[in-house]
């Protein structure tokens, strides 16, 4: 924010380039603020036609696809999406783009929302070390994607050389609360989604049309957790989606809203109350909604695996008070059992065989294991980990240790583990020792954990760090899961 109030005050200055249209039409001259997703420069507030400065390089540089993947991006501006350009309907466009020169290959720039041959792509031509200028208008307004046209195309959009540019209606659009910047695009790597290190760009999986990552803003995530987008309750959100391809098309949708307005392929036409929309690879949309009620919404891409399993998954954390006449939270929670029960029974049948197969066998045991403690590792990355650490060492004092824990190894080892899973079950609290220290503070219970993920959770916690104990199967912590789940130990949420 302080950067972008900086740059607007560096804004306009009035000089003239004996190169351009504009030096005879004396335009007044500015340079546009560029932003990184996901913000949008300020709404521009001028009435008449400017010329328009616009000053990008391009970066071929290391960054992060998700945690701990790393892929070489070739970027505009540093980034992945580009910087998002304003400018207004009827403004002249003057274009510098620079390639650093510590980049490997000459890039260019094919701006959507020019009217001209490639969309600049031949005049903006440019060798690392060197930067060019052409000059357009902006005839048309609309929300515009530019990307890369350097041959081979294909490669230079997969590498992330994408962005949008947005040429504000000369009447523009009603000021809202937030106006975010949401880009849509896919990854080619060899190894499949997740896998750790540095990945290189498949081409063979590129003209597969089969990404091993689909994502928002460039990484997998970018707009969760920390990152989530804020919003508050009763504010209008108006989103600027592109969507870079290279090859996917993109059902975008907000899980938890509908949208009032969506500027259909970010052109003119207005549609109401729509629950997903089409995104088209080099296309975008303008969404609009307002947040009724408190709680995180959740960006998509509809074509779900996607979402759930490459990546395409970004959030906006709404604050504010309930509103119970919008959305009333649970109301009713009871067992249901109805037609899928038997065939529930069947399926524990068989898991429970295929179990005592891999008893018989110790090669299938081993394997078997380490599938436990890859899925214990990262259910509890996502469970525990905040509170008794990565490296289970916890927090002295406050959160006990599980790595070398005489408290875990005891109860781990013993014939009867329904009091360790219990823990994990029912949570704990009131004075233990381990180690020698006391706590006395309250661990939360976990019970919507499934009994597989608690027993993984488990195999992993007394496996890791120099700990050792017998793998918990789901059927161990089913039946402790009868005999602990009528008294609670401790919990967080009474
Ligand atoms: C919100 C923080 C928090 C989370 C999340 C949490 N714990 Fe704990 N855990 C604690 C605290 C605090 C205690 C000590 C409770 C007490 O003082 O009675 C504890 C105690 C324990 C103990 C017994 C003491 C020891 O160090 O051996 C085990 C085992 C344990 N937790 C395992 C887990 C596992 C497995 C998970 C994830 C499924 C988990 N905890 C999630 C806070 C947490
Ligand atoms: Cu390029």
């Amino acid at each position: 924010m302080k950067l972008l109030a900086k740059t607007i005050a560096a804004v306009v200055v009035l000089l003239c380039s004996p190169l351009s249209i504009a030096a005879q039409t004396k335009l007044p001259v500015e340079e546009a603020v560029l932003t990184r997703a996901p913000n949008v420069p300020p709404p521009i507030t001028r009435t008449t036609p400017a010329k328009v400065i616009v000053k990008m390089e391009v970066r071929e540089t290391v960054g992060d696809l998700s945690e701990g993947v790393k892929y070489t991006f070739w970027t505009f501006g540093g980034e992945v999406p580009g910087q998002f350009i304003r400018v207004r309907e009827g403004d002249t466009v003057e274009f510098h783009l620079a390639n650093h020169q510590s980049s490997k290959l000459p890039h260019n720039i094919d701006l959507h929302a020019v009217t001209g041959p490639g969309g600049g792509a031949a005049s903006s031509f440019t060798a690392p070390g060197h930067k060019s200028q052409f000059t357009f208008k902006a005839l048309n307004a609309g929300l515009y994607v530019y990307h890369c046209a350097t041959a081979p195309v294909g490669m230079h959009i997969a590498n992330g050389m994408y962005g949008l540019i947005y040429v504000q209606p000369k009447n523009p659009l009603p000021t809202v609360d937030h106006e975010f910047y949401v880009m849509q695009s896919e990854f080619y790597t060899n190894a499949r989604f997740g896998e750790k290190g540095h990945q290189p760009f498949s081409m063979e999986r590129a003209l597969a049309e089969n990404p091993s990552y689909v994502v928002f803003n460039g990484s997998a995530n970018s707009m969760t957790g920390e990152r989530a987008i804020p919003a508050k309750v009763g504010d209008t959100v108006r989103l600027f989606i592109g969507n870079g391809g290279p090859n996917l098309v993109s059902s975008f949708h907000v899980i938890g809203e509908i949208f009032d307005r969506v500027y259909i392929e970010g052109g003119t036409a207005v549609n109401h109350n729509v629950q997903s929309t089409l995104i088209p690879a080099g296309g975008s949309a303008i969404v609009e909604f307002k947040v009724e009620v408190p709680g995180t919404l959740i960006l998509v891409d509809h074509s779900i695996f996607r979402a759930f399993n490459k990546g395409a998954l970004g959030m906006i954390k709404v604050a504010g008070k309930e509103n119970k006449e919008v959305y009333s939270g649970k109301e009713v929670d009871e067992v249901y059992i109805g037609e899928v029960a038997r065939n529930v029974d069947e399926l524990s049948k068989l898991k429970s065989e295929y179990q005592k197969a891999i008893e018989q066998d110790s090669t299938l045991q081993s394997i078997s294991k380490k599938i436990v403690m890859n899925e214990g590792k990262n259910l509890y990355s996502a469970n525990c980990s905040m509170c008794h650490q990565v490296d289970g060492k916890g927090v002295a004092g406050v959160f006990p240790p599980l790595a070398g824990s005489d408290y875990l190894a005891k109860r781990a080892n013993k014939k009867d583990r329904t009091e360790i899973i219990g823990i994990v079950i029912n949570g704990l609290n009131g004075p233990i020792k381990v180690n020698g220290q006391d706590y006395n503070s309250v661990m939360p219970a976990l019970p919507q954990i499934s009994d597989a993920d608690i027993a993984a959770i488990l195999t992993y916690v007394s496996n890791s760090w120099g700990n050792e104990a017998q793998v918990f199967s789901p059927d161990e912590v089913k039946t402790a899961r009868t005999r602990v789940v009528d008294t609670p130990v401790g919990s967080a949420h009474p």
